[in-house]
């Protein structure tokens, strides 16, 4: 089939992140054919680096002008259309899908959410004025929901320990054999310096991996000082492909990761990490944060509980840090059930499913 899937980027990379990933898993483990088309095609085409042809050959990555002209010819209408995270379609292209001799299924792929509520809306239709159904896709952790996009699925850590990515070898070369690894890709309003001052204090020493545009949010860039203890090494790190940054997440810790595709792959890789939820302004991330600890945490123990919300809701490092070995294993074990749950084969199947 042809898919098209609408992209706009509102900002950071997650919107062409999501996209990006759900059209590779289309084309490598299911055999379509997608374009994107995106509003931003070089942060699409940033996000899009780095894989190698054999995934890319079947996905053309096309600016959103380019849709356009699908009105002239129906001959190439899809069969289905995602517009992603609730974009709206070009009045010019939804005319040419009208007069299409075959009308395609439009879905729209809403944002990844823990809430209970939403498997009561999932895969419902929506009537439209002209005629052609849109469907509500969830992407969510629960069977009865779209599910989470897992491709590629993360290996077990110790197996790609011992293949460092070139982007990543020179910071490599400077860890230290008896640090703690912490990843940091989070949003600005952070209390990051006071959190890695802190970390100071739990005795130990650590090797802090920041991620592009992270040392801006610690104001090094702008020329300001930061006075932090020798136990703390930063390493900033250029922007590195997708697969290059969830070998990163597989190699730390703990991660610090933010928005939907990172907290996702941080999870798949197996390790204890700290959600950055992105901020709305009528708090409606708070309620999305405390249904997925809801879920994240329904089997551990409370004195895990408490240093993971603690965690997660930025409390000093010393108050949950002692809880890492036991986070550890929840997290492992937390991998295992999320494979378990999607072994169906997690949300680009079941979108194909949805679709036949
Ligand atoms: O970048 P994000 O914050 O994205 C978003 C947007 O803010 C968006 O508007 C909002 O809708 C959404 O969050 C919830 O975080 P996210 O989702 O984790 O996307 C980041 C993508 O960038 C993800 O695919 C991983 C990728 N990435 C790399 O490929 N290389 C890197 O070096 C880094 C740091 C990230």
């Amino acid at each position: 089939m042809r898919w098209d899937i609408f992209c706009q980027i509102v900002d950071n990379y997650g919107d062409a992140g999501v996209c990006w990933r759900l059209a590779r898993s289309l084309s490598s483990l299911h055999g379509q054919d997608v374009r994107i088309f995106c509003d931003d095609l070089p942060t699409l085409n940033l996000l899009a680096s780095g894989v190698d042809q054999s995934v890319k050959h079947r996905i053309d990555l096309l600016p959103w002008e380019a849709s356009l002209n699908n009105a002239r010819h129906p001959v190439q209408a899809p069969d289905v259309v995602i517009e992603a995270f609730a974009c709206t379609l070009p009045d010019r292209y939804l005319a040419g899908l009208l007069i299409a001799p075959k009308k395609p299924i439009i879905i729209n792929l809403e944002y990844l959410s823990a809430e209970p509520w939403i498997t009561e809306f999932h895969a419902k239709a929506s009537p439209q004025a002209h005629g052609i159904p849109k469907y509500f896709f969830f992407p969510g952790f629960q069977e009865n929901s779209g599910g989470l996009l897992l491709d590629p699925i993360p290996e077990e850590s110790t197996v790609l320990a011992k293949q460092v990515p070139a982007a990543l070898e020179a910071t490599w070369s400077k860890l230290r054999t008896n640090a703690k690894r912490i990843s940091i890709f989070c949003y600005p309003g952070a209390p990051l310096r006071k959190w890695l001052e802190d970390l100071d204090s739990t005795g130990g020493d650590y090797d802090i991996v920041l991620t592009h545009g992270q040392t801006e949010l610690l104001g090094i860039n702008t020329g300001q000082q930061i006075q932090l203890p020798e136990t703390i090494q930063l390493l900033p790190i250029p922007f590195v492909t997708q697969d290059e940054y969830d070998w990163l997440l597989s190699q730390c810790d703990f991660n610090i990761v933010r928005g939907e595709d990172s907290f996702v792959r941080a999870q798949l890789a197996g390790k204890p990490f700290l959600w950055h939820i992105y901020p709305q302004d009528d708090g409606a991330h708070q309620v999305k944060l405390a249904a997925f600890l809801d879920l994240y945490l329904e089997s551990a123990s409370q004195d895990l509980k408490t240093a993971s919300i603690a965690a997660m809701t930025w409390a000093m490092p010393q108050e949950w840090l002692k809880s890492l070995d036991a986070w550890k294993l929840h997290s492992k074990a937390w991998r295992g059930h999320l494979l378990e749950k999607h072994a169906d084969g997690g949300l680009a199947a079941r979108l194909m499913r949805f679709v036949a």
